[in-house]
């Protein structure tokens, strides 16, 4: 039967269930990566299944999102992940090395394997040809334990890229293309397959910049073909035994199809405060900018850096535009440093700073009090930066240089002729020992934890009747940025659930911790992509802690429902979306959850007497899961 390449790969990885549209599949993973801010939860829950080595082809454990270590908590943490990663067996990315993303891609990452990531990005895998996946920590645990990653079979949609990028357009116009047209929600359960001629003009990592912002459309994930693109970027890294061609049989069916031509795309920018919210660059014209912010994982490669350095060449950026480049990893630095970019860089006044998320997870260079920044980062939710009143444009590298040179947005018309797209260099200097490979034996390695790493709290099996207040009500599109705000103070409490969880909700309702923990606990009612955003299982967890039961909602983003689901939280879908109105906070629900079967409807008394009709995607599995009170419970209760 023909296939298309993300069918290929599923057949390939399949260790249960079929691969019709919906229904389960479950898949042998090759590799895994964590990184530091999800990666203690998931190092805690990989100890706490009670296994001595991974059992993975690969996993990494990356050091990238909070490397600041203010204070012992940080660098305590990156302790313990260093001593868990020699202890069981994987490998260890130490603090400053590069971003996980960009890392894995330029030296792990191999065509046709499966890869499970405590990260929503982990897609960005995908340009190479790998059917990578983000999920909360808990299933990456399991999935270096050995047990397969399950998700709903997703429909694959190809993308037909035709053309090829002319000027100043690059590969993130062609994904900021996509979400204007298909919005965040656009991808839920879905897999973007890239081919045709404008594909195979795109180099590995530009590619990746578009798989990397698959995640922004909600998508399962997204994948390129493995073709002479991606045997010369193998090769150049060193790597070419890890080449192998792959492509969609010609005649396989897709369950839809988006044709693009990169030849008209021009440069194109997301607007406050959504990746979806898309215009030209040229409407932007005149709009004074602040700061402006070079890197993050979808876009820190030395293709996008050295167009930076390029543009900038010889030339000063305003004063009053604070321009910051964090590149993707130092095998980048060395790159540039070798042929002498880093200079246009530090000449034109950029600050350059570690190879790290950085301000992308609000790590620092918070923008002005209400001021514009423009960004090559894949994210731009309110307050996301440090800054609650901040707008934050979403750009590629070269609208980023150049708005920076002018200090505003001006009709790229007038930025003169861009620069070639660079190549690779032939030579590539590695900087594979600045890996910390785990000794062929661990079980000698001590594991060091700190005073900030709590034990992992045990959750109560789901009851039989709840009965709760709604606790929060909130619109649609909700991130988990909203329901856990990243930065430093908070990201340093990944490690200790009770101290993170006072931090639930906090800039969207400051008194929701105090009002939940008062009532003993309670629902959230939601809209439309509740927990759209990142993987991060903290804003299941820190919700369980504090009690919440069920999150009520017209429609779940496909990680955070998964986190839901392994901490024991009901994601219960409204039937009649206009009881979504009727609802208000505060109102009494009364949950009969012993009467719930998977995909049935349900009904909610409420104390007005309204009775409101919910339904659910749940498995089988998945509601054992629920009622035993959570995976690890249920994983307990089966040994
Ligand atoms: C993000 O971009 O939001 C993050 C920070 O990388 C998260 C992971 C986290 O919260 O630790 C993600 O995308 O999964
Ligand atoms: Fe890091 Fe930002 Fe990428 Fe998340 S989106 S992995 S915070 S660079």
């Amino acid at each position: 039967m023909a296939r298309n390449l993300t069918q290929k790969i599923i057949a390939a990885h399949l260790m249960d269930g079929t691969m019709s549209p919906g229904s389960e599949v479950a898949l042998r993973i090759d590799q895994t990566l964590t990184q530091d801010a999800t990666g203690t939860m998931a190092w805690l829950q990989f100890e706490a299944i009670g296994i001595e080595r991974v059992k993975t082809e690969l996993s990494v454990s990356y050091v990238d999102h909070n490397t600041l270590q203010m204070g012992f908590r940080n660098p305590d943490d990156h302790r313990y992940l260093r001593s868990a990663a020699a202890r069981f067996g994987a490998v260890f990315s130490p603090p400053g090395t590069g971003i996980c993303h960009q890392l894995h891609l330029e030296n792990f990452a191999r065509p046709g394997k499966t890869l499970v990531g405590s990260d929503s990005h982990t897609p960005t895998a995908g340009g190479l040809a790998m059917l990578a996946f983000g999920a909360g920590g808990l299933s990456v645990a399991l999935a270096m334990a050995g047990a397969p990653y399950v998700i709903a079979m997703p429909k694959v949609v190809r993308v037909r890229l035709e053309g090829k990028l002319t000027g100043w357009a690059a590969a993130k116009d062609v994904i900021l293309h996509l979400l204007g047209l298909l919005t965040v929600k656009g991808g839920v359960g879905k897999v973007f397959e890239f081919s045709g001629p404008g594909a195979a003009s795109l180099t590995v990592p530009e590619r990746a910049t578009i798989t990397n912002m698959g995640a922004e459309l909600g998508a399962t994930t997204s994948i390129f073909e493995s073709d002479a693109r991606t045997r010369d970027f193998l090769t150049r890294m060193g790597r070419a035994s890890h080449f192998k061609p792959l492509a969609a049989d010609t005649d396989a069916a897709f369950d839809d199809e988006i044709v693009i031509d990169l030849s008209k795309l021009e440069p194109l920018a997301a607007c406050p405060h959504m990746p979806d919210r898309v215009v030209t660059v040229a409407s932007l014209d005149g709009l004074t900018v602040d700061q402006v912010a070079v890197g993050s994982c979808t876009n820190s490669s030395y293709a996008d850096l050295k167009t930076v350095a390029l543009t900038l060449k010889g030339k000063r950026v305003p004063p009053a535009t604070d321009l910051m480049v964090s590149p993707g990893s130092k095998q980048v630095v060395k790159m540039l440093a070798a042929e002498k970019l880093l200079e246009p860089i530090l000449d034109a006044g950029a600050r350059l700073l570690e190879c790290t998320c950085g301000p992308c997870i609000g790590m620092g260079g918070s923008p002005v009090s209400a001021g514009v920044s423009a960004r090559t980062f894949n994210r731009n939710f309110e307050g996301r930066s440090g800054t609650q009143d901040a707008k934050v444009y979403l750009v590629s590298p070269q609208t980023a240089a150049n708005v920076a040179l002018r200090g505003r947005f001006t009709d790229p018309a007038g930025w003169g002729k861009a620069p070639r797209k660079p190549a690779l260099p032939k030579k590539i200097p590695s900087i594979k020992k600045l890996f910390v490979f785990p000794p062929k034996d661990g079980s000698g390695v001590e594991i060091l934890r700190g005073p900030n790493i709590a034990p992992l709290t045990k959750f109560d099996a789901l009851p039989a009747t709840i009965t709760g207040q709604v606790a929060l009500k909130v619109g649609d599109d909700i991130t988990t940025d909203h329901i856990l705000p990243a930065g430093a103070q908070i990201t340093a409490l990944r490690s200790n659930i009770p101290a993170i969880s006072e931090y639930i909700f906090s800039r969207v309702d400051k008194d929701f911790v105090g009002r939940i923990k008062g009532l003993g606990g309670g629902f959230i009612l939601g809209g439309e992509n509740y927990g759209q955003g990142s993987s991060r299982e903290h804003a299941a967890l820190g919700p369980r802690h504090l009690g919440v039961k069920a999150v009520i909602v017209k429609s779940l983003a496909r990680i955070h429902r998964a986190n839901l689901v392994n901490f024991g939280i009901l994601p219960l879908l409204l039937t009649n979306k206009a009881d979504y109105d009727a609802l208000e906070q505060g109102a009494t629900l009364t949950i009969r959850a012993a009467d719930l079967t998977p995909g049935g409807e349900l009904e909610i008394i409420a104390d007005s007497g309204r009775r409101i009709t919910v339904t659910n995607d749940l498995t089988a599995k998945e509601l054992n899961i629920i009622q035993a009170g959570g995976l690890l419970n249920a994983a307990r209760a089966r040994s």
